[in-house]
């Protein structure tokens, strides 16, 4: 499959990873937008949350898991921002589920 993240699971193209298991894969950002700004992407091609089924939404909770324990390890105590863009109104740009988790900074709200 044609997918940019799917190669990166692969490690066809290199990317600075921080987490990995048989499920997921944590790596850094390639354009940071944030001090820490990392994507914890399903190594399963999910295109984007509209294809979120019964069958493969344990992945979800196992992700929001990661999540949990690597902003600890990073210390993003005064907290973050966890961002899920879909489709392309949503400014998805990537067709393979992630989420974004920025940190390091304030965040503004409404978000662009
Ligand atoms: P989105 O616009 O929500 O689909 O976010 C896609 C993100 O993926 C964007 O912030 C930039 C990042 N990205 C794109 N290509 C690469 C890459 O080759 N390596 C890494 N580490 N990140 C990438």
């Amino acid at each position: 499959m044609d997918c940019l993240f799917c190669k990166i699971v692969a490690g066809e193209i290199p990317s600075k990873k921080l987490y990995e298991d048989d499920q997921v894969l944590a790596f850094y950002d390639v354009d940071p937008q944030a001090p820490v700004h990392f994507l914890v992407i399903p190594k399963e091609h999910i295109a984007c949350a509209s294809e979120i089924t019964p069958e493969n939404s344990q992945i979800i909770a196992h992700i929001f898991e990661v999540i949990a324990n690597l902003v600890s390890t990073l210390k993003l105590a005064d907290g973050y921002r966890i961002v899920n863009n879909c489709g392309v109104q949503g400014g998805q740009s990537v067709p393979h589920l992630h989420f974004h988790v920025l940190g390091g900074r304030d965040m503004s709200w409404p978000p662009g």
